[in-house]
């Protein structure tokens, strides 16, 4: 018997800086049940899906930034997509910045969570590959403060048993690193889900940003295809707080294939029931790991040929 699973994509259009949590999860609950009215089992939403992207502003008071944060979850805000999910039999995934306080100390994290359809938590992931910087560009239309804001993550990159399959999670710039994937694969990862903020101009390297779709499909489709999993991009579109995001949130197969995509820069379900055994013939075959991958010959190769590596 097939392993389907129908997930949806959830891609959030813009929330503007004054938008309110309850606002937000409201936007959320309404995505959450017309997925469920239309058979999906798990929904996924975007990076930081609660608030407007605040990486993208200069924030000096620490009382304002922690307000862009959550200290628990759930969270009286955010009970309700919990209760809803409980309600509806659904799960989800939910990117947010996490605020965690440790002996006495402040962490602040871009975390995702993992939600069964009981509502209660699989799993965690804490982003590892922070874009951008941690000082002011002042010259910039907007920044880029992620390295300021965020303590990159320490939960290491981890997939779970969860919605008949393996689950894993990765958050926007990571899906750029080929390593991201490989990690998830080798715990045997059949799904990866992940939400991301592109701005479709990036003012550190603005000659590449013609191929800003292009770059953000063929990272999830290579990682899909040369992992043998599913992977489901979402994201966080169109313009908000004058900075333009792309959309192009995806559900690919293992095939490397874009079998669903999204055509608006609003919020916008992307569906697909995804076979999960399609991971079989690269899992089993191609990619079989344990009877191809060659890995203690790499290093070895370049060394035996003499090859240095660059200064
Ligand atoms: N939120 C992100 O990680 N965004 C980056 C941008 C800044 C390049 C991304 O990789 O999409």
């Amino acid at each position: 018997m097939p392993r389907l699973l129908t997930i949806a994509a959830a891609q959030s259009g813009p929330i503007s800086r004054q938008t309110s949590r309850a606002e937000v999860v409201a936007r959320l609950v309404e995505q959450m049940r017309a997925a469920r009215a239309r058979g999906c089992d798990l929904i996924v939403f975007t990076e930081c899906a609660l608030t407007a992207f605040f990486s993208h502003w200069w924030i000096e008071d620490e009382a304002e930034l922690d307000a862009w944060f959550e200290r628990a979850l759930p969270s009286p805000a955010t009970q309700p997509l919990f209760d809803e999910a409980r309600r509806l039999g659904i799960g989800f995934c939910l990117g947010y910045a996490e605020l965690t306080v440790e002996a006495g100390v402040k962490h602040r994290y871009n975390t995702s969570v993992l939600v069964d359809t009981d509502g209660s938590i699989i799993g965690k992931y804490r982003k590892i590959h922070l874009p951008g910087y941690a000082d002011r560009h002042p010259h910039h239309p907007f920044q880029n403060l992620e390295k300021r804001y965020f303590e990159v993550g320490n939960l290491g990159f981890r997939a779970w048993r969860a919605f008949g399959g393996v689950v894993g999670m990765c958050i926007c710039n990571d899906r750029r690193w080929v390593e991201t994937y490989r990690v998830l694969a080798l715990q045997g990862a059949e799904v990866v889900l992940l939400g991301y903020n592109t701005p479709d101009h990036i003012p550190d390297q603005p000659e590449i940003d013609h191929l800003c779709d292009f770059h953000h499909l063929l990272s999830m489709q290579a990682g899909a295809y040369q992992n043998g999993c599913w992977v489901v991009g979402v994201a966080k579109a169109g313009v908000e707080e004058g900075v333009s995001q792309i959309g192009q949130s995806a559900i690919i197969a293992p095939s490397g294939e874009i079998v669903a995509r999204s055509s608006t820069l609003g919020d916008e379900l992307v569906i697909y029931r995804c076979d999960l055994d399609l991971v079989k013939p690269y899992k089993e075959r191609l990619f079989n790991f344990a009877k191809h991958r060659r890995i203690e010959h790499y290093q070895l190769i370049a060394t035996q040929t003499g090859a240095t590596p660059p200064r």
